[in-house]
């Protein structure tokens, strides 16, 4: 158990002697993975403000730093923690239909991952979290990701062999390098530092505003490939329990603001990386000497096949007909 889970324990129990002192303003906890200039530490400071201030301050919401999602979606799922932007990551242990947006290669573009996000797709999944005790609140963005890694060029399937690579505790994204002949090692992001640090893992892939912020081409992650493998959905998920606990107004207060807070934060995860012709973060990582390989669609493509048994996979935990309109999508990604 971590330092971090321990204190948010701790405040947990402490919990029932501060509402016999604070009675009059309950407090709201919000953790998210990333440090505060982030686009997750903006979207948890929007939702921050925005829920204040359109309460009158009746509630105050306390934003903390967690790097371990799945540690905080068990704690949302439990009650101890309110709510999170987390990655979809580690959602789909708890959700599994949200494995389909984890299926590598499937979606085209920002645009074609926000359309399908927004569609009946994206409500079908929401529709999914209450049975687990979760309710998944709105659909907000990482960031494409990329992998980088110290060894070599990668454009091509076959330069996948053999690779080292960190990945999300996310059996989609560990079956996908395991099908491409790479090894996956799972771990929590507070782990991958320490171990690119180390060398335990070769490679890991994160969108590249996350590469350049954490400075990982200081740490041997001297190639990096544009391949849009995963339209990274992160998504606002708020604990089902604490949800029902509040007035009807105050539930719909909770979804204003963190839609609001959504699309600051989907605007900060994409700044820089080509959408709207900013491509600051892409030129940043070459100025600081990495090596970057921008797969063609062709190339896109030969992965997206290479892969395509990871859908098949993910097929067989979901129901039948979220797994129709997935093939839809998948069809158009790859035609
Ligand atoms: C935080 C996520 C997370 C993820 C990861 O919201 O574990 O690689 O990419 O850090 O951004």
């Amino acid at each position: 158990m971590s330092l971090f889970r321990r204190m948010t324990l701790a405040a947990g129990l402490a919990a029932p002697l501060m509402a016999a002192t604070a009675m009059a303003q309950p407090q709201i906890t919000i953790q998210h993975g990333l440090p505060p200039n982030s686009h997750t530490g903006l979207g948890a400071v929007t939702f921050k403000e925005q829920f204040e201030r359109l309460t009158n301050n009746r509630y105050r919401v306390v934003v903390q730093r967690n790097d371990n999602e799945r540690e905080m979606i068990e704690s949302v799922q439990i009650g101890t923690l309110d709510c999170t932007f987390t990655s979809t990551g580690p959602v789909g242990n708890f959700v599994p239909e949200v494995r389909i947006f984890d299926v590598p290669f499937l979606f085209r573009d920002a645009a074609h991952a926000r359309g399908v996000l927004d569609s009946e797709i994206g409500s079908a999944v929401l529709a999914r979290f209450p049975a687990r005790g979760l309710v998944g609140v709105i659909w907000t963005e990482n960031g494409f990701r990329h992998l980088t890694n110290s060894r070599r060029e990668v454009n091509a399937p076959a330069d996948m062999r053999g690779l080292k690579v960190r990945t999300m505790e996310n059996q989609v994204h560990m079956r996908a390098f395991s099908t491409l002949g790479a090894l996956p090692t799972p771990m929590a992001f507070s782990e991958l530092i320490p171990a690119l640090q180390q060398g335990t893992v070769d490679g890991q892939e994160n969108p590249v505003n996350l590469f350049l912020g954490f400075r990982m081409d200081t740490l041997a992650q001297k190639h990096l490939s544009i391949w849009n493998y995963c339209a990274d959905a992160a998504i606002f998920v708020a604990s089902k329990s604490v949800m029902d606990s509040f007035a009807p107004a105050d539930r719909e207060l909770v979804i204003a603001c963190a839609r609001e807070a959504a699309q600051r934060q989907i605007a900060a995860a994409r700044k820089g990386l080509g959408i709207d012709g900013d491509r600051s973060s892409i030129e940043e990582c070459v100025r600081r000497g990495v090596a970057v390989a921008e797969l063609t669609p062709a190339e896109k493509q030969a992965f997206a096949r290479a892969t395509r048994p990871v859908f098949d996979k993910w097929a067989q935990t979901v129901g039948s007909a979220l797994v129709q309109k997935a093939e839809a999508a998948i069809a158009r990604a790859i035609a």
